[in-house]
């Protein structure tokens, strides 16, 4: 059964902690006196669990998210603040999605466009966007395999 995309908060054990530039929005685990936001930061996807969302945003491009495999899912990012978000780039497996928004939203329930496709072809897409909003998700409607929606990283900067 499908799920409407709630907001579930999750952890994101493993998480490194250091930062490639100050403009880089890194999801922060909640405490372990990491300077994380007040409200914390985490993940979740739907529907269903799929495999290890926290897997997206760990820092590792060894580690990978998968949906599971069907249409739509997606992969919410919670960034703890309202951000300006000028950039989102998405590092796929070899289950890519052939049709993909990137959206944000103030509160994860309502939702602005900020890219479109309808022929992605895997690989890295960065993306520059404009955008502002403190979830960011990757709301897939179309795989390009049998398999789901598979992202070593899923990375948001702004300011
Ligand atoms: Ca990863």
């Amino acid at each position: 059964m499908r799920r409407p995309p709630a907001p579930q908060r999750r952890r994101l054990p493993g998480h490194r902690q250091r930062r490639r530039h100050s403009r880089h929005l890194r999801l922060r685990r909640r405490g372990a006196g990491s300077g994380a936001g007040p409200t914390g930061a985490g993940v979740s996807v739907g529907p269903g669990t799929g495999l290890g969302a926290a897997n997206a945003v760990d820092g590792s491009e060894a580690t990978r998210w998968s949906s599971d495999y069907v249409d739509p899912s997606w992969l919410v990012v919670d960034l703890g603040a309202t951000y300006s978000i000028s950039r989102v780039r998405l590092s796929w497996e070899a289950a890519y999605g052939r049709a993909y928004q990137i959206q944000t939203s103030p509160d994860g329930s309502s939702w602005t466009t900020v890219y479109s496709t309808a022929s992605g072809d895997g690989g890295v897409d960065d993306l520059t966007v404009s955008g502002t909003g403190r979830y960011v998700r990757m709301y897939g409607t179309q795989r390009a395999t049998q398999w789901g929606y598979s992202l070593w990283s899923f990375q948001v900067l702004g300011s």
